[in-house]
């Protein structure tokens, strides 16, 4: 086996790691592999890598040995524990300087840990979000690394390559930030998938049950979606599904069960949000959505039991559908605002220092969430790079103005026709709770004090100081201690 000549080594050879190997081979990096089932090294060595440059090992010191010095070698094995074992079983083969990397799903956590434990050893870490499936990671993933900073000159010639390009060439990936930053910005990535899957979802529901669209009109509506601001991945594939027949000639999307599932990537942006205390909620109602999805047999059983409004199909087509883009896009807005808002708030609470509009632009290419619209949000935060919100950048804060009479008008329209809009409803709710400046929180403190005594801030004296009522005559005059949720 040869010594010292390859750039990179690749662990763990299913399909991401495959069709990484081969983009990499396709940009002139020489790359060693290796797997824990070695078999899986021959297959791939024998077809899928046949006739390219990529070197097979059958152990660890073998494959070890192949990579040049500081050796980079890159993890694609399932996240968790095989991550550790992994990381523990090449220890013993490397030396200060070297450098692991960790592409799957891991949770950033982990990241944090990691990097901190082979820092201590003189290995450098980095953990980095790569995104895109099978196709992505084949001919141009959006890849987001964080860790030790040290480490991104040695790996940043072979990512840039290999990730996706947005139009004038700049590629999806970028130095992210410290610790576990990159694996928070893909979990973040992928809480933001959910959501703009569901408010697709919804607008699919509703123009079927509220308007009575066809499958076929459905993929000329989505369609010509596509060609405005709505532009994305998703709304692109969105309209093949619904065009795809199945074998009998009939849409496939109404063979599909609605039952559906999930890998945890939402769920964990989700417990994030409520350690941190951000209401991220479009991201919580489409973990949700998948939850009440799931349980479909107890969906079935409450179907023929409870009933909904006998609503008439709307006649106002061209209307209607204006209604539900607009809450479709306006929704999005918000989401994206709430991720970001997590997003600072992770930054400060473990003092990454995170490029915003950087973010963006990695996820312009490559990604599943790539649309037209993160071009938006780039050029907000060069506009302002202290931006403290999205929803105050004139484009969305004009956007949401100009269109907010068809996207109060969309959620009614779900009411109506009794169609569950989470998703939208809860991007409403935000919003509306968001640009109010006094909420009803004002009684829920009178409420917290009257039953346990746990203080209230008046709006007369400064911040900070708290009062307690006697309410009823009938309590003492000790508080509870005062903390904040
Ligand atoms: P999987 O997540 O299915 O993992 C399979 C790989 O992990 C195989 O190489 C397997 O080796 C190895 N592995 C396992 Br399982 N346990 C191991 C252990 N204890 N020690 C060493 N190796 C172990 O593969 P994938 O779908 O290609 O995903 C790889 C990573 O990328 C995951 O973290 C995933 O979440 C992430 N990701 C996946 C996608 C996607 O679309 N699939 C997209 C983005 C990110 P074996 O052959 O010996 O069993």
């Amino acid at each position: 086996m040869p010594q010292d000549t390859c750039d990179i080594g690749l662990i763990g050879l299913a399909v991401m790691g495959q069709n990484l190997v081969l983009n990499m081979n396709d940009h002139g990096f020489k790359v060693a592999v290796y797997n824990r089932t070695t078999s899986k090294v021959d297959e791939f060595i024998n077809h899928e890598a046949k006739g390219t440059n990529v070197l097979g090992a059958h152990t660890m010191p073998d494959f070890i040995a192949s990579l040049k010095r500081p050796r980079r070698v890159m993890l694609m094995v399932k996240a968790g524990s095989a991550v550790d074992q992994t990381i523990d079983e090449l220890l013993p083969f490397l030396e200060a300087g070297d450098i692991v990397i960790d592409g799957g799903n891991s949770l950033f956590t982990d990241s944090n840990r990691r990097e901190a434990s082979l820092a201590a050893k003189g290995i450098l870490f980095i953990g980095t979000g790569v995104s895109g499936g099978e196709e992505g990671a084949r001919l141009g993933p959006s890849i987001m690394p964080g860790g030790n900073a040290a480490a991104w000159e040695h790996v940043k010639p072979i990512f840039q390559s290999i990730a996706a390009k947005v139009e004038d060439g700049t590629p999806c990936c970028d130095w992210v930030g410290e610790g576990g930053s990159g694996h928070y910005v893909k979990m973040i990535h992928n809480g933001i998938e959910y959501g703009d899957m569901q408010l697709i979802c919804e607008a699919y529901q509703l123009l079927k049950d509220g308007l009575g669209l066809t499958p076929d009109e459905l993929a000329g509506v989505f369609t010509e979606w596509n060609k405005g601001e709505l532009d994305s991945y998703l709304i692109e594939i969105t309209s093949e599904i619904f065009a795809k027949k199945d074998e009998d000639g009939s849409p496939l999307i109404d063979k599909i069960l609605d039952a559906a599932g999930q890998k945890g990537t939402g769920k964990w942006t989700c417990e994030s949000a409520l350690d941190m205390g951000m209401p991220v909620t479009l991201i919580g109602e489409a973990v949700f959505a998948r939850c009440l999805s799931a349980i479909k047999d107890a969906r079935v059983e409450a179907s023929k039991v409870l009933t909904g409004p006998a609503t008439a199909k709307a006649a106002d087509r061209a209307e209607f559908i204006e209604d539900v883009r607009r809450a479709l896009y306006c929704s999005k807005i918000i989401s994206y605002a709430q991720g970001y808002m997590l997003l600072s708030a992770a930054a400060r609470e473990y003092k990454w220092n995170l490029n915003l509009g950087g973010i963006a632009l990695m996820w312009r290419g490559g990604c599943i969430i790539r649309s037209r619209f993160l071009a938006r949000i780039k050029e907000a935060f060069d506009k302002n790079p202290t931006l403290s919100n999205l929803l105050l950048d004139s484009f969305f804060s004009d956007t949401l103005d100009k269109y907010q009479a068809s996207w109060r008008s969309g959620c009614i329209r779900a009411i109506q026709h009794g169609v569950p809009v989470p998703a939208f409803s809860t991007a409403m709710s935000f919003f509306d709770g968001f640009r109010t400046a006094r909420l009803p929180a004002n009684l829920l403190q009178a409420q917290r004090d009257f039953f346990g005594a746990h203080t209230y801030e008046r709006v007369d004296q400064p911040r900070g100081q708290f009062f307690h009522t006697n309410w009823t005559g009938r309590g003492g005059r000790v508080s509870s201690t005062t903390y904040t949720v």
